[in-house]
């Protein structure tokens, strides 16, 4: 099937008429792919799908969610949207609007964006403004600018958003072939993404097209856990940036989530994070960036707690869990770097390769 991005794939659960102009970048139908590897360390009864929404056409999930409010934005005759960032929201916010031919303004935290993230609204030629503060700052700027001046807001707060990332729920369930997970792990900052998801969820299983709903496993970094300590944080941080967030906009619909679903928001330290971060890259061979890695390290940290061991799955007897991993380890090289072994340089000589790669100068000891 072509595939023509979210709103064309699920019309009949998207706010739009058949004259509407639709924006894509053809986003979505992103892989679910089975990480055998990392089960096997985790806990022996877990499937572990990971939804890879790095391979999204400016790497993070938030491309499903933008391609529905840029829509709106230009259906209903907006002429520039704006929005705050961690980083990927700009990404996304840029590209489609460089994509509908109108402006685009982000409001960032200083220093505190990965590089790929920042080059990207850059490149795609949207007015970044740098503030001396983080994202709660920021989101509170753009929703007050946004509310007297004719200017779209594009944050999660824009209902359209989380209309267009309630597709990834979809596309769980139609890749599972009818189920929902038992449990559905994920990364929370801003809290749109789990509040997205299992709007999706609740609707798949309303419309007959799912036969369960899975438990909602949301995941905060240590230093900026709001939900999970009950309280905003007026200083967040975590060296996993795109979850620096200390006053989360859709809190509310987040604790909904967990409730209504029996679910879990927890916590995980740094330490935890880039532990996850460096074996989802190292044994199963695929590369998020940091704060997608939090569903890993929750994961984790859940199995260690026997969080798993008496659960009844759906079908047979393995528990079969998505972790959405939202954003491409491409996003912040930095991270990878440190977190990585060093490289070596040596001269160019055959004698000096075989030194750094442990191989004595006269056995063929790889063949
Ligand atoms: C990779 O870009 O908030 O809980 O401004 O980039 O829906 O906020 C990014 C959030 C997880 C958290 N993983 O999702 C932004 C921004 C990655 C992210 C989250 C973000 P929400």
């Amino acid at each position: 099937m072509l595939n023509r991005g979210v709103i064309e794939r699920y019309r009949a659960y998207m706010p739009v008429t058949p004259t509407t102009r639709i924006i894509t970048l053809n986003e979505g139908s992103t892989p679910l792919i089975p990480a055998y590897n990392l089960a096997k360390a985790i806990h022996p009864r877990l499937d572990i799908y990971l939804k890879y929404e790095g391979l999204n056409p400016t790497g993070s999930f938030k491309d499903r969610g933008m391609t529905m409010a840029i829509t709106k934005a230009v259906e209903d005759g907006f002429e520039g949207v704006i929005c705050a960032s961690t980083g990927n929201t700009s990404a996304s916010a840029a590209a489609y609007a460089a994509r509908a031919g109108i402006k685009c303004i982000v409001i960032i935290p200083e220093g505190k964006i990965a590089l790929g993230k920042l080059s990207q609204a850059m490149i795609h030629g949207a007015r970044v403004v740098q503030i001396k503060g983080n994202f709660d700052n920021a989101l509170q700027l753009v929703r007050s600018i946004a509310s007297r001046h004719a200017i779209a807001l594009v944050n999660s707060v824009n209902p359209f958003r989380i209309e267009g990332q309630k597709s990834g729920a979809f596309e769980i369930v139609d890749d599972l072939e009818g189920y929902a997970p038992d449990c559905h792990a994920l990364p929370v900052g801003n809290a749109g993404n789990i509040s997205a998801y299992w709007k999706g969820y609740k609707e798949y299983f309303a419309a007959g097209k799912a036969k369960n709903r899975p438990k909602m496993l949301g995941f905060q970094a240590a230093g900026s856990a709001p939900i999970v300590l009950g309280r905003p944080v007026d200083d967040p941080q975590t060296f996993a940036t795109a979850i620096r967030i200390g006053n989360p906009a859709s809190w509310k619909t987040a604790v909904e989530a967990r409730d209504e679903s029996g679910g879990v928001i927890g916590m995980v330290t740094d330490h935890q994070i880039r532990d996850a971060y460096k074996m989802l890259a190292s044994i199963e061979g695929v590369f998020a960036e940091p704060a997608s890695a939090a569903s890993i390290a929750g994961l984790i940290k859940l199995a260690a707690n026997g969080y798993f061991d008496t659960m009844k799955p759906i079908v047979g007897d393995r528990i079969r869990v998505t972790c959405v991993l939202t954003g491409h380890g491409l996003k912040d090289p930095d991270s990878a770097i440190k977190a990585a072994e060093e490289t070596v340089t040596v001269e160019p000589t055959e004698e000096a390769v075989l030194e750094a790669i442990g191989l004595e100068a006269s056995v063929s000891a790889l063949v």
